[in-house]
Formats: C-alpha cells, structure tokens, sequence
C-alpha cells in the first residue's frame, strides 16, 4: 500500500521522471548507481560480486562492476571534500575537485580485480568474503595523473611511500584503511586520480568524488574515497600493509598459519582467464556455441587463450578481441562445435607476454589470495 502510494506520487509531481532527476545537482551525481543484478555477499559493508555470464562487453557497466568496501560507505559532501597532500613534500597541497579538474585529465581503460577474487575455491576454506568468479571488472577511468599532483607538491627524494587514506572509517576502535604506495608505482604515469567512470562522475560505491586507479596491482591499492595523501620515508605500519595483503613467500602447505615475516606485499596480479559464455551449468543446443570469455595479466600483456572442451586433454587457440589497452583485460572467443550431444567440462588458461601460464591448482595461501586456476565450466549439449 505504502510503496504504491509513494510511486504513484512521484508519477503525479513530474511525470516520467527518474529517482536521480528529482534530487539537486550534487547529490544526483553521487546516486548510487542501481547494483540489484549484483550477488550480495554482504549488504554493509557493501560487498558485490558481478554474475559473469553478465559481463559480456569489453568495457564493465558501472552498474554490473563489483564493489569491494570494508567498512559502510561514507558519505561525501562535493563542496566540503579536499584532498590534502602532505608529509615529505616541499609545500603540502589542499586541493578541491575543481582543482584537480583543472589539471591535465587523461582516460585510461584499466581492469580492477580483488585479491581475493576467487577465494571460495581454495580447499581448505579460508577466511573472508568468498568471491567465486565476479570480483572483476574493467572501466574507463578519467581523472589526473597522481605524478602530476605529486610535482606540484614538490615531492621530496626521501619520499619512498605514499600512504594513501579515504574517507571510510572502521566501527568503534577498528583500524583506518590506509594502504602504502612505493614512490615509483606512484610516479608512474599510468596510475591515476579518478574522478570519472566510464564518463560519469565516480559512482558512490566505487570511491566518490576521488580514487586511486593502480593499474595492474591488485584492487585495495585504488583507495577509494581518497582524502589523504601522505609522502613518507618509510612504510606504513597499519595492519592493511603490515598483515593484509600479503602473501607467503614460498608455498606453504594447505592450512598452514604463515608469520608476516615470512611473506610479501601482493601486487601484480597474475595471468588468468574467465569464461562468461556458455555460463557455468548451461544447457545449449549443438551447433557452433561461442566460448567466451576476457583475459588479464596483471601489468603483463596477454600473449594467448586457449580453450579445451574435453576437460583439458587437448587445446585449441581462442581468438583474441581487437579492444585492448595495457592494464585492460582482452576479450577471447572460440567457435566450438560439439561432435554429440552429453555433458562437456569447458576450460580456457591464459598465457602472457612472458610466457607464464595459468596453473591447475592455484597455491594455497593463508588469505585466500590470487586465485589463478585454469577456468571452468560444465556445459551440457543436448542434441
Ligand atoms: N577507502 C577504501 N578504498 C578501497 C577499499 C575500501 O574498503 N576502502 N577497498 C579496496 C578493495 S579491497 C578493492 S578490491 C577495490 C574495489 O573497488 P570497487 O569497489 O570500485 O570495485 O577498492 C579498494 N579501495
Ligand atoms: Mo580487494
């Protein structure tokens, strides 16, 4: 009763109009964006995973594009929002979202997954938001080169990190999300200031009005909501450096509990591949079915994809999409033609521009990190 009273008053007041036009300017622009074809794998903190037999174009809507936050989304006021930049600077910076669209704007299609995409895979079972295949997407994003802002601050040559903070905050005494950038990935002219998603303004859910855009590293250096940038000699000792975000630098065996002091900071991420047509479990009728799918490589390139229809005993080379970019997934698509109807286990694995490939165990790890497996997918044939 209530909902109908209320949608039929909308349609009286301005008839056709959306949600977002009846709301001023400034909070229009930070709507969410509608996420109700996303998995919620946690309402608050909003954790969204894509289904990836929706991710069939090149470029992620931002409606479909996962959201990965710790903790609840803040909210952002465009007026009152600075980024401060400070610490082993010449002159620290408080700069306005005018200022920065002052400066030179670059557009760079970059593909952001989370460390623990995947993570629902590794057996034994780990701890944390069990993604299975969607913490993946890629967007165009526009803003500034982080390298340029860091000129005008007069960066100083003992500068070695960047600390980097958003305006999220944790429930009572829980640990900021800060996260530490070295000095050289930061002065890289391909890692961005984004305030545009493919050409809106940052959706709420993906860090409005400012984020870090680290192309090829894995999603939780592209802090969201940026407020905070802070040069220093020496790396953070938060627990989102220090314990979060590492990994073991050797395989350990499954289920093993691994001292920080035995692992490394995650980074690039590794080469990997995932269909999205036919989708997991599909019926399809035997004629020519389209496998297909994107590939990434962290900062590498993707050199092949390879598809097996026979549960991995012989391969045959997909055909790679003419969209690219260098920190963006490539599209893939193999004709297949099965020759019965039954029950078929479809795989694709990646190889970069270095010639690693996609492994058939991705390593246990404390965290749940990087999983990189050959994908799969059953497909059933009928006649
Ligand atoms: N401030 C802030 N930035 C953040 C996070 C966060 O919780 N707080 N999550 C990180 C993680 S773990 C990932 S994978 C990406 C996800 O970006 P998205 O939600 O736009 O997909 O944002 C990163 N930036
Ligand atoms: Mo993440």
């Amino acid at each position: 009763m209530y909902r109908r009273a209320f949608l039929d008053t909308i349609g009286r007041v301005i008839p056709g109009a959306t949600a977002a036009a009846l709301l001023p300017p400034a909070a229009a622009a930070q709507q969410a964006v509608s996420k109700a074809r996303l998995i919620v794998r946690s309402p608050r903190p909003e954790d969204l995973e894509t289904p990836v037999h929706l991710l069939t174009s090149w470029i992620t809507p931002n409606d479909l594009f996962y959201v990965r936050s710790h903790f609840d989304t803040p909210s952002v006021e465009e007026r009152s929002w600075t980024l401060r930049v400070d610490g082993e600077v010449e002159g620290a910076l408080q700069l306005t979202l005018a200022d920065l669209r002052g400066l030179p704007s670059v557009t760079q299609v970059v593909t952001l997954e989370c460390a623990g995409n995947g993570r629902a895979f590794f057996d034994p079972p780990v701890a944390g938001v069990q993604w299975e295949r969607g913490a993946v997407g890629t967007a165009a994003w526009t803003g500034v080169r982080l390298a340029d802002v860091l000129r005008r601050a007069g960066v100083r040559a003992s500068a070695r990190y960047l600390w980097l903070d958003g305006a999220d905050r944790g429930p009572g005494r829980a640990p900021d999300f800060i996260r530490s950038l070295p000095i050289d990935k930061a002065m890289d002219s391909d890692t961005l200031l984004a305030y545009e998603m493919n050409g809106e303004p940052l959706p709420l859910s993906h860090g409005f009005p400012l984020r870090a855009i680290v192309p090829g590293w894995e999603g939780a250096h592209s802090i969201k909501w940026l407020t905070h940038i802070q040069a220093s000699a020496r790396d953070h000792d938060g627990p989102f450096v220090q314990a979060g975000y590492r990994y073991p630098r050797r395989p350990v065996p499954p289920g093993t509990l691994v001292p920080a002091s035995d692992t490394v900071p995650l980074r690039a991420m590794p080469v990997k591949s995932l269909i999205t047509a036919p989708a997991d479990n599909a019926a399809v009728m035997r004629e020519g079915i389209p496998v297909t799918g994107f590939a990434w490589a962290g900062d590498g390139e993707i050199r092949r994809v390879d598809v097996s229809t026979d549960g991995g005993r012989t391969w045959a080379e997909a055909a790679l999409g003419r969209d690219r970019a260098r920190y963006a997934w490539r599209r893939f698509e193999y004709v297949w033609r099965p020759p019965d109807a039954g029950s078929y286990v479809v795989m694709s694995r990646a190889t970069d521009g270095r010639g690693r490939t996609q492994p058939i165990v991705s390593e246990w790890n404390p965290a749940g990190y990087v999983w990189n497996a050959i994908d799969a997918v059953r497909v059933n044939v009928g006649a």
